[in-house]
């Protein structure tokens, strides 16, 4: 890991150090993405059991898993790692069910009644990456909300191993989450699947899920599509930063920052520490305990261009942290939430030493899926409101009216739209009428 001294630096210095790695040759994977959306739409089930055996090497029979696929999982796994899905679980619809939101009734001025309500999307893609390490904790973070929220139809779609078939950890995640329609697809070709229909697979309004390049451009792709679906949230490489103070135990430091780091050699990890020491000390901490990880060697691809920042006090660690606006933002300093209302941007923060991000990302109750890439500056945690939509209601008596329709004729009068006062005025005038024949 690089350390280098915020003071020193210079402004274009800074900035490219924060900067995000660039997400490859756009152009290109743009006609890639746009040629497989293609070939879906126009052969649908043909398209994919092609794109599977082209870049899977598999030949398919079916698209679907099987009820007795899903149900068999329970006998395939060990009671540990159940006990542990179905722990996480709880601890996930624990919190999401915190969030459902109350309907919103309020009387803005007598006899005008203003509610907001939310309602479920209909139907949602839950898209599970397949790759070096298949994450059952994903279908968790997905379908969990997913089925609080109350969406009608659950649409999981994950690519197959390499023998064919899904691993038992990811259809016992849905077994638990009552997911029973699951497809044997994965990269943009699932995207566009779940977007715009096969024969198999019925369209769904709203695709989530994390995903590699391909899977990222495909959600781009079809979510500027009206006729595609919306998509959850903008996505790039996995991400965390640490704030510390010299009194964080390098140990746990280190650990945080090799957890984020095995996830791909994209992955970015950055420290933020006041005191230069605690940085050496944590850069030692991470070299010790890299050696003993399996995934050695994709920790080590991240870590070669993560970095060590040293700052000059807490505060300036704090501005490091809002300007990088980090998917995940983990706070080892001696009181930590003071710090809170201080930290701008960040998906999801943990504070103090006993709160390291892999609580967040299998078991606390909070949402692993986040915004990433800078986006958190403007975007939020995966929650229960991403599988719902808002709408508003309001009801008008004839008094309510009457307070607020010269308001309404004035502000319509004042944009030339006639019609609107008009929609008005006939109203008053009869109240007016009715009033006077009393
Ligand atoms: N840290 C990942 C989520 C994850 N970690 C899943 C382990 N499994 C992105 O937030
Ligand atoms: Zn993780």
């Amino acid at each position: 890991m690089k350390t280098v001294v915020w003071n020193n630096l210079s402004a274009e210095e800074k900035s490219s150090i924060l900067a995000r790695p660039a997400l490859g040759d756009s152009e290109k994977l743009k006609t890639l993405v746009q040629d497989i959306i293609q070939q879906v739409r126009a052969k649908g089930d043909q398209a994919l059991y092609e794109l599977t055996e082209k870049f899977d090497k598999l030949k398919l029979d079916t698209l679907r898993v099987s009820q007795a696929e899903i149900a068999s999982s329970a006998s395939e796994l060990g009671d540990e790692i159940k006990n542990a899905i179905e722990l996480a679980h709880q601890q996930i619809k624990t919190f999401h069910e915190a969030q459902i939101a109350p309907v919103i009734k309020v009387e803005t001025t007598p006899g005008v009644v203003c509610e907001l309500h939310t309602q479920p999307i209909d139907a949602v893609g839950l898209y599970i990456p397949g790759g070096t390490a298949p994450l059952p904790s994903t279908v968790l973070m997905l379908a969990t909300p997913a089925r609080i929220a109350g969406c009608k139809r659950l649409v999981l779609a994950t690519p197959p191993g390499k023998d064919g078939k899904i691993k038992a950890e990811i259809r016992y995640a849905a077994k638990i989450c009552g997911v029973d329609e699951i497809y044997l697809a994965g990269g943009a070709q699932a995207i566009a699947a779940l977007a715009y229909g096969t024969q198999s697979i019925q369209k769904v309004n709203k695709i989530f899920g994390p995903g590699n390049s391909f899977v990222t451009e495909a959600k781009q792709q079809v979510s500027q599509d009206h006729n595609g679906a919306a998509i959850d949230m903008p996505a790039g490489p996995s991400e965390v930063l640490v704030i510390a103070d010299y009194k964080a135990d390098p140990e746990f430091v280190a650990a945080d920052l090799l957890s984020q780091a095995e996830h791909g050699k994209d992955s970015q990890v950055i420290l933020v520490t006041s005191c230069e020491n605690h940085a050496k000390a944590c850069e030692k901490a991470v070299l010790q305990q890299l050696e003993k990880l399996p995934r050695k060697d994709i920790a080590s691809g991240a870590l070669s261009h993560s970095q060590i920042i040293v700052t000059d006090s807490i505060e300036q660690s704090i501005a490091v942290s809002n300007e990088y606006a980090p998917e995940h933002l983990i706070v080892q300093t001696q009181d930590p939430r003071s710090l809170l209302p201080k930290l701008e941007n960040a998906g999801s923060i943990f504070l103090g030493a006993y709160s390291p991000e892999s609580a967040g990302d299998y078991a606390s109750g909070t949402n692993h899926v986040l915004p990433t890439y800078g986006y958190t500056k403007t975007y939020s945690s995966l929650s229960l409101a991403d599988f719902s939509k808002r709408y508003t209601v309001q009801e008008l008596t004839a008094q309510g009216l009457q307070a607020i329709g010269p308001a309404i004729m004035a502000l319509a009068s004042a944009e030339s739209l006639e019609a609107h006062r008009n929609a008005v005025a006939v109203r008053l005038d009869k109240l007016t009428n009715l009033n006077s024949e009393k």
